[in-house]
């Protein structure tokens, strides 16, 4: 399922994982006049990436999967993807009814007014790269290709629960909830139908809403006086927030979502969560493991997070694009603070389809993942031409997206500009990626390092001042298993020498808000990137290997995140 709870009592649903046909391109299938395969050759588990499969290791193109869905009478059927990588277009009875681009972001189809009986489901993936894909390009990490995350089939009445956002907030001592719910109507004339909310024993009555013909609709409401507990890393506890659409005294449609109450703001050089100061701990995670691609199972996914607790990790940034919903699900469940960015790693803001596909997978990186109070921060544009007049413009429009779409969290960027960087007044956090020791430099300037960047920030024209600081990426390579008492570089004891060395100066620094060692496990990379002459074509800076076995610094960094929770 795409969730770590069910989402819905009363509406009919099912989950479509399992075994699909599957064909790809290189089978050179027969074609219909539609264009879609008239044969499949195999089978395939959705979800997981077609890299998986023998054979497929390398594969980049497109491939159809094809599976059976009933329609219900009187209801239509409204698709659910967690994720499909990069690029998806549906087909229901040979009919295409729809695309997607971007295989980070959850994102929904309906089919309207299906007819009772079998229908026909065919989806066709594409993983190429090339002037149809800003975000997915050759990259220091690997796009994979299918269905990647968990698919569900939903089975809505004309008038359906879109979507609901919930924002917590306080005055004095009492606990609100400012709801916000969207309505969709599938119907060619407007629909009255009637709204109950309730969250944590408190709820509304929307005697009447009306939903203009084909259209969607938010209606808002305010819970007051919740007698609720807040939510926190050390203590994260969650509330269902409970919404039921009502047709002459029927509950016709539901949605379950979990809500914690806390505040996230910025002061003063520091981050807090209910006026408490946050000192952020952590790791940058990619979506990546030998076995399951960029689609891991929740268990893959639970024993990534043990790994971070262990480690005493209590933040961790989804490098560099929106994450599985169970992720940010198990965040919310164990306390993990999350900088969760829309998806973009140094990409050219020229491409022609750049302005377009970052606008969505920003968009819908926040409203489908608003309600989660493990996200402390939003954020964008990895590491892109934040130093040029032209780039500036880029920051300007995702930042105001993201402004109108969420006014509750701190916004961010990663920055490697450093003093070059001309769009630090646009964030809430700064947020610097500092390689001293591994690109240049020595490990013994770190200190002297970080020493010259905070008198730059704090100068008064950087438009950083007074804002908090993280250092979103700092970290050294090592080859599992490389042991060498000379401590070259791609040793685990360099890496051990230059993580000890950063945590040492960054934790201690009364300046630094927060850290995030790049990165937690070594990760497959495109061949062809620039340097894709990495050794083993992957990402080999990981305190954990792609296997999580661990490496010399992983003992170093947990004394180091321990000793700094106590300190
Ligand atoms: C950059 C980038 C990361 C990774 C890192 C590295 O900071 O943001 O994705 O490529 O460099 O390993 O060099």
């Amino acid at each position: 399922m795409l969730r770590t709870f069910a989402e819905h009592a009363v509406r009919p649903m099912m989950s479509l994982d399992g075994r699909w046909e599957f064909v790809t391109e290189q089978d050179k299938p027969e074609m219909t006049a539609n264009g879609i395969p008239a044969n499949f050759v195999r089978t395939i588990q959705v979800p997981s990436a077609w890299e998986s499969l023998p054979g497929l290791e390398t594969y980049r193109g497109r491939a159809w999967y094809r599976t059976v869905i009933g329609g219900l009478e009187g209801y239509s059927l409204r698709l659910v993807f967690g994720g499909v990588s990069h690029t998806a277009t549906v087909y229901i009875d040979g009919e295409k009814i729809g695309e997607h681009y971007d295989a980070f972001t959850p994102w929904d189809i309906v089919a309207p007014g299906l007819s009772e009986g079998e229908h026909e489901l065919i989806l066709e993936v594409d993983n190429s790269f090339g002037d149809h894909s800003a975000l997915h390009i050759e990259n220091d990490y690997y796009t994979y290709g299918g269905i990647t995350r968990p698919v569900e089939a939903h089975y809505v009445p004309e008038v359906f629960l879109e979507k609901i956002f919930a924002k917590p907030f306080r005055k004095q001592d009492n606990w609100f909830l400012d709801v916000r719910i969207r309505l969709r109507n599938l119907a060619a004339k407007k629909r009255r139908r009637q709204l109950a909310v309730n969250c944590a024993g408190s709820e509304f009555f929307f005697d009447q809403v009306v939903v203009a013909a084909n259209t969607s609709s938010e209606f808002r409401c305010t819970l007051d006086s919740l007698d609720v507990q807040p939510w926190s890393a050390e203590q994260p506890t969650l509330y269902f927030l409970e919404a039921e659409l009502i047709q002459e005294d029927d509950v016709v449609d539901d949605l379950v979502d979990r809500v914690g109450f806390r505040e996230v703001k910025t002061e003063n050089e520091s981050v807090l969560l209910n006026d408490e100061v946050l000192h952020l701990k952590g790791f940058n995670r990619h979506e990546d493991h030998p076995q399951f691609g960029n689609a891991l199972p929740l268990e893959a996914i639970a024993a990534d997070l043990e790994l971070l607790r262990d480690l005493g990790a209590n933040f961790i940034r989804t490098s560099h694009y929106p994450n599985d919903m169970r992720l940010l699900d198990l965040c919310d469940e164990l306390g993990i603070y999350v900088w969760e960015e829309s998806h973009a790693r140094t990409v050219s803001f020229e491409h022609p389809k750049f302005k377009e596909q970052i606008a969505v997978s920003t968009t819908e990186m926040i409203e489908w993942h608003y309600n989660r109070p493990a996200i402390i921060s939003w954020g964008c544009l990895n590491e892109c031409a934040s130093e040029t007049p032209a780039g500036r413009k880029e920051y300007e429009q995702v930042f105001k997206l993201m402004r109108q779409l969420d006014d509750s969290r701190p916004l961010t960027f990663a920055s490697c500009k450093l003093e070059n960087d001309i769009c630090l007044d646009l964030v809430d956090i700064v947020s610097f990626n500092i390689y001293v020791g591994w690109y240049g430099d020595s490990i013994k300037g770190v200190q002297s390092r970080l020493h010259d960047l905070i008198g730059w920030l704090d100068s008064g024209n950087s438009g950083g001042a007074d804002k908090p600081l993280i250092i979103s990426e700092f970290g050294a390579g090592a080859i599992y298993g490389n042991r060498q008492r000379n401590h070259s570089k791609w040793s685990e004891e360099y890496q051990a020498d230059l993580l000890d060395e950063s945590l040492k100066v960054y934790l201690e620094h009364p300046r630094v808000s927060g850290v995030a060692i790049w990165q937690f496990c070594d990760v497959r990379i495109t061949p062809g990137w620039a340097w894709g002459a990495r050794p083993r074509c992957m990402n080999n800076k990981g305190v954990v290997d792609e296997y999580r076995r661990p490496k010399l610094a992983y003992e170093l960094v947990r004394d180091r995140f321990k000793w700094a929770t106590t300190a």
